[in-house]
């Protein structure tokens, strides 16, 4: 379903009009292989939405909630439904072991969910990390047929202002707020050669967090299936990377750039104070108490 769609806005449209000389110049908003990094004031949202509207395009959105994750879906799925691709078609895939935990939530117009059981585990490394090949295998079987995009996100977070087409392309990825004023050999990639997330101390664009990946279903889908047969290698030589499925993620990126960017605006955490670059942030990590969430 999803191909490259003509930028046309389908009527007049007063906005302000864009100039080449003035814009943020506190941040980066492009990358060296040209991809557009998201920040506010780098886009004007009314343009954006007149031009994304009236492709009627399905946005399929996964979020695990396995164990003790499901306290967290109440807060996501609320305050998605008001600020996540509002107007938009989305489709929830939430996956649990715990249907009958699912909370009831008001969805507005055009807005599913789809609860899907999944086997629970007593290692949330094995949870985080098995999310690649639960995804791959459910675009096979059911979202490819429906969406144009997907987005894959973490169920232990809020929505706190807008997140809208700005964010949609081939292959999105998001900068992890803790790691984006650091150099590239600070970045917690995995560093043991003998594993397929391996990255060199002198290579590596940004640190992408794993609690987001979007794009194309297509392309999510490559990158899925890729990311879950090199974890599956790393686990026969009984190798788990640093950051399991998020490592093998910015492996994946590094040689497979994402077509935009998001700045972390669109990641941020709710134990770290904003910083001055980030002028809204539209969705951040909560605080959890591992020990009491986490099966092990
Ligand atoms: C980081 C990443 C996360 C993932 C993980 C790698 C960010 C902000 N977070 O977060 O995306 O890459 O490291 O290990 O980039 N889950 C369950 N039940 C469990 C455990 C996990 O459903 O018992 C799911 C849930 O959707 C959760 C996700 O897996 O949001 C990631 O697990 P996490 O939030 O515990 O990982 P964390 O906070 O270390």
């Amino acid at each position: 379903r999803s191909r490259e769609r003509n930028m046309v806005s389908s009527e007049k449209l007063l906005y302000k009009q864009p100039s080449v000389l003035m814009g943020r110049t506190d941040v980066v908003a492009v990358t060296p292989w040209l991809a557009p990094i998201i920040w506010e004031g780098t886009y004007d949202p009314v343009l954006v939405d007149n031009i994304y509207k009236p492709m009627n395009l399905t946005i399929a959105t996964t979020v695990f909630a396995v164990g003790k994750y499901v306290s967290f879906l109440r807060d996501f799925l609320e305050t998605a439904e008001k600020h996540f691709m509002v107007g938009f078609n989305v489709r929830y895939y939430v996956f649990t072991d715990r249907p009958h935990d699912v909370p009831s939530v008001n969805l507005t117009q055009g807005r599913h969910i789809s609860v899907i059981q999944v086997p629970g585990s007593n290692r949330w490394q094995e949870i985080s990390a098995r999310r690649m090949e639960i995804i791959q295998t459910t675009i096979e079987s059911q979202i490819s047929r429906v969406a144009d995009y997907i987005f894959c996100l973490d169920v232990d977070s809020k929505f706190h202002a807008r997140w809208g087409a700005e964010s949609l392309g081939r292959l999105v990825a998001v900068i992890h707020p803790g790691y984006y004023e650091q150099t590239r050999d600070h970045f917690p990639y995995e560093r043991h050669p003998a594993s397929m997330a391996y990255i060199p101390m002198d290579e590596g664009d940004y640190y992408y967090g794993g609690a987001m990946i979007g794009g194309f279903v297509e392309d999510v889908y490559t990158l899925t299936k890729i990311c879950r047969n090199r974890f599956e290698v790393d686990a026969e030589n009984s190798i788990e990377a640093a950051w399991q499925e998020e490592s093998h993620l910015n492996r994946y990126l590094l040689y497979n750039k994402p077509s935009k960017v998001l700045s972390p605006e669109y990641l941020w955490q709710d134990f770290k104070a904003k910083t001055k670059e980030v002028k809204v942030i539209r969705f951040s990590g909560v605080i959890k108490n591992y020990a009491e969430v986490r099966p092990n």
